[in-house]
């Protein structure tokens, strides 16, 4: 009898070695089933202490069962993006002597989808933006372009899409009518409710430069360096601007018929102030831009016809714009960092 109740209690304590055993070696295959690198991201956030391996899984198993808010890519919530995106860090260094290669910029931006498309996947973003970029020789400034903007509008907390809409052939190049395209395509694909419109060659130099829409249509590039970090005129209305869809349609897009370099610019000031709106503009720091060193493009030679146009904007605006589009599409392509559309926009 004494004998028996003494193999009992040895038993239990073998079985208890055993238990301990078995939930080391679950913990174990845990461990490495979820990926080394993906337990130390997780780990990071929820458990800052490092060194407790046992802990952090513990910790990560319990934080995932009570579906913890906002702490894992598991378990998720769905709140509004806040209005200061929090990963921010204002002024940038620019460095434009050394070509970055496409390669590299899809490494650097993992997150993208095809189509050069990103959603945040913490919180819903304020604002569906499509980057509208008119494009014709320019892929090394593509490249930096991308290079540096995409980092930015994932900071940004934007669900955005990048459009390069490349004009076909070797007519005289039309940035204005590019523009409209690009307007009318991203909407084929997706319920933007702003357009960013940006020269290629037009990096910004501070993060806080939010591609997005204001309660104005928004003016961004306000101090260039190729101006002396200020603006050249008050009207000025070039380079990277934004616009609701609404603000958009009100001022009926584009003109069509700008063609060559100057004066469509102009002509959208025109018709934001014509429609009763004023320009918003961030200030003087947060609006620096860099632009990419450049010769005049082939086939874009100053339009000598800008003066007599833009005198004229309040009687063409009503008839000649994003209302009376017409172009045709040569090919969409999907690429990985940006969707490219190659447009026929006909002949001035
Ligand atoms: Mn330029």
């Amino acid at each position: 009898m004494a004998d028996s109740f003494v193999n009992f209690r040895q038993l239990s304590r073998g079985c208890t070695v055993i238990l301990v055993f078995a939930i080391i070696n679950i913990l174990g295959c845990l461990f490495y089933s979820m990926g080394y690198s993906n337990w130390l991201v997780l780990n990071k956030e929820i458990n800052p202490k490092p060194g407790n391996q046992t802990l952090g899984i513990l910790n990560l198993l319990s934080a995932e069962d009570m579906q913890t808010p906002a702490t894992t890519t598991l378990g998720r919530t769905f709140e509004k993006c806040p209005d200061e995106p929090p990963h921010l860090v204002g002024p940038l260094r620019v460095e434009l002597s050394t070509p970055v290669s496409l390669d590299t910029v899809r490494k650097e931006n993992p997150h993208l989808q095809v189509g050069g498309h990103y959603k945040p996947n913490d919180c819903i973003a304020l604002q569906k933006v499509a980057v509208i970029i008119p494009f014709r020789y320019r892929e090394e400034h593509l490249q930096f372009w991308l290079h540096y903007l995409h980092p930015i509008l994932q900071r940004q907390q934007l669900d955005y899409g990048v459009y390069v809409i490349q004009q076909h052939g070797e007519n005289t190049f039309n940035r204005a009518k590019l523009m409209n395209i690009g307007y009318n395509e991203a909407l084929k694909e997706y319920d933007y409710d702003c357009f960013v419109f940006s020269d290629v060659d037009l990096i910004p130099m501070d993060d806080r430069n939010t591609y997005r829409c204001f309660s104005q249509p928004r003016h961004l590039s306000v101090s260039m360096d190729k101006f002396g970090f200020r603006l050249p005129y008050n009207q000025y209305f070039g380079g990277v601007s934004s616009l609701s869809k609404e603000q958009f349609l009100k001022i009926n897009g584009f003109p069509n018929n700008y063609w060559g370099w100057g004066g469509e610019d102009d002509d959208m000031y025109n018709r934001v102030s014509f429609r009763g709106m004023s320009i918003s503009r961030p200030d003087g720091q947060v609006g620096k831009y860099q632009m990419i060193r450049h010769e005049r493009d082939r086939l874009n030679q100053p339009n000598p016809q800008r003066f007599d146009r833009i005198q004229r904007t309040r009687q063409t605006m009503d008839t000649d714009g994003i209302n009376s589009l017409k172009y045709e599409v040569v090919k969409v392509e999907k690429n990985a960092l940006f969707t490219n559309i190659t447009v026929e926009v006909g002949l001035s």
